[in-house]
């Protein structure tokens, strides 16, 4: 491993911000992430000028230069068994590929609470909605895409009044009942993930393991610092974590993630792992605009082994 940053930003961040949508909003942030017929796709959160959020659509050959559909791809349904809970916006999409199909979970903002909603598209054109997967309130949740002994995994976090809010796993067989639900990754006190973690991009399989990015927060005098932190779990039971590495690996630092709509933030919603070893790690800045970095996925895999803490 060398001496450098293990996530190295692009040189021309932000790559994405409002000034790239070809309809009024305010924000471009925390957006998921897939590649798709050999293209990037980047479905990304906006909020609108009342405050409530969207997801739009952006396309892109090579992972850096990506253009936004003239209209947004999710926008609160008006279906009757999603609109109620749909109400306030719909949030911070992850994508999940299975088969043939993209499973995509958002967060889904009502008077009700935050749940977790499921939804599917093929081609990344339409979109149908398949369930409510969670009560209030989740607000992140990761697929693994893929199958273990006929069940389906993700990682979520449920909230508490009690306890840090920790990062659990939970199963399935059909995606949309979930159950069998474990902690995996509590925060740890007086270290920079200590007031809360969550799931962040859709776990990468590695031959050493799952990687799995999440964010991380610190309270301040100043307000919450969002951070991503990296661990690695079983490649063939996701719920043994084999280690949370101690550091974090991206910290908000470019003038466009310590200042805008949220400061000090740095938000990931997907990575793509690419044939030459490396991985493209997205996040929204600020809660304002899309930024890009790689890393070696060895690099994140030996942090996680060589440096880890207690999961739990
Ligand atoms: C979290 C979520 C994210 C957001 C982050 C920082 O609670 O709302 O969507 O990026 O706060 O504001």
């Amino acid at each position: 491993m060398n001496n450098g940053p293990l996530v190295k930003r692009y040189r021309r961040n932000p790559i994405l911000t409002k000034h790239d949508v070809p309809y009024p909003v305010e924000t471009v942030h925390n957006a998921g992430a897939v590649k798709f017929e050999g293209r990037y796709i980047l479905l990304f959160r906006s909020h609108r000028h009342n405050g409530r959020s969207i997801i739009g659509i952006a396309r892109s050959d090579d992972g850096y230069d990506f253009d936004v559909d003239p209209e947004p791809f999710m926008v609160p349904s008006k279906e009757a068994a999603f609109a109620q809970f749909e109400e306030y916006g719909v949030e911070d999409p992850r994508i999940c590929p299975i088969d043939d199909a993209y499973y995509i979970t958002y967060s889904a903002y009502s008077r009700f609470g935050v749940r977790i909603g499921l939804a599917r598209t093929y081609d990344f054109k339409t979109i149908e909605r398949i369930s409510l997967i969670s009560e209030p309130d989740m607000r992140n949740v990761v697929i693994f895409p893929q199958t273990f002994d006929g069940r389906y995994a993700r990682l979520d976090r449920p909230h508490s009044e009690i306890n840090a809010w920790s990062i659990w796993l939970s199963w399935s067989r059909d995606l949309v009942h979930w159950g069998d639900s474990v902690p995996v990754i509590q925060p740890m006190s007086y270290h920079w993930d200590e007031m809360k973690i969550g799931p962040g991009a859709t776990p990468i399989r590695t031959p050493d393991g799952w990687l799995n990015i999440f964010h991380g927060v610190f309270p301040t005098m100043d307000g919450s610092v969002y951070r991503l932190g990296v661990a690695l779990h079983d490649i063939d039971d996701p719920a043994k974590v084999l280690g949370v590495a101690d550091d974090w690996i991206l910290s908000p630092e470019d003038p466009w993630e310590l200042t805008g709509y949220v400061h000090n933030v740095v938000f990931s919603c997907g990575a793509i792992a690419e044939d030459d070893g490396t991985l493209k790690i997205y996040w929204g800045a600020a809660d304002t605009v899309m930024c890009v970095g790689t890393a070696t996925i060895a690099d994140l895999v030996q942090l996680c082994r060589d440096k880890p803490r207690a999961a739990l």
